[in-house]
């Protein structure tokens, strides 16, 4: 959340950041964005009965704001159809996997158990179907000899830091679509 911020001031996108909103009180992106004077909002989950009681108080909250465009951004609650359905086609996330490989939770655990010689991160549209929505940009690392858990997530959390508002960025240009299923990156036009 904070490089998408920082990248869109850096690079002085024609996007405002609408709210930061978080299911954790005290989440320290919510510090960050009040330092940055960005509208902050905490929707509890541990005060919703059901998972569809508190995506409708989320969804509300969230549209308050009128984004074009919702982020998730170390966001840990799976979300319900519905609420996918409210965000077709503009609702991103980024997992700590190349997708198809390792969905779900313990991302670098799983890379490390399958020995796998290359590990990445992919941000993707997000769908019903946990961690398999169309992709749009990957990264890629080696994984290194004597790699733990730790050390794969920093070296990668560096490279998310670069896609994720490389992806954001591609939005706020409108060049992306979503063809059979599909993410389509249109090229800039140049005169
Ligand atoms: N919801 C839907 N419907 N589809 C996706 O693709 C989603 C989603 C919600 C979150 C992020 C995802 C990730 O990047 C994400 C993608 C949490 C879990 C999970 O198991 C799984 C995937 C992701 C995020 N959450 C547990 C739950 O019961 C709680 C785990 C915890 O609190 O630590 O919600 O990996």
């Amino acid at each position: 959340m904070e490089a998408i911020v920082r990248a869109r001031a850096a690079q002085q996108w024609p996007a405002r950041i609408a709210a930061v909103i978080s299911n954790k009180p005290d989440a320290k992106g919510l510090e960050f964005a009040k330092a940055h004077g960005i509208p902050t909002a905490v929707v509890d989950h541990k005060a919703f009965a059901s998972r569809e009681a508190f995506d409708a108080a989320l969804q509300q909250a969230i549209d308050g704001y009128q984004p074009d465009l919702v982020v998730l951004a170390g966001f840990m609650r799976i979300l319900t159809c519905g609420f996918v359905a409210h965000y077709a086609g503009r609702m991103l996330n980024i997992h700590p996997s190349l997708l198809p490989l390792f969905p779900g939770l313990h991302t670098h655990r799983q890379a490390l158990a399958a020995g796998v010689a290359e590990h990445g991160a992919t941000v993707h549209f997000v769908t019903a179907e946990l961690d398999h929505g169309p992709g749009v940009l990957q990264a890629r690392i080696p994984v290194l000899p004597g790699d733990t858990e730790d050390s794969l997530a920093e070296r990668l959390l560096a490279e998310e830091h670069v896609i994720y508002p490389q992806a954001v960025r591609l939005f706020v240009e409108d060049r992306l679509s979503i063809v059979d299923g599909e993410v389509r990156i249109a090229e800039t036009t140049s005169f």
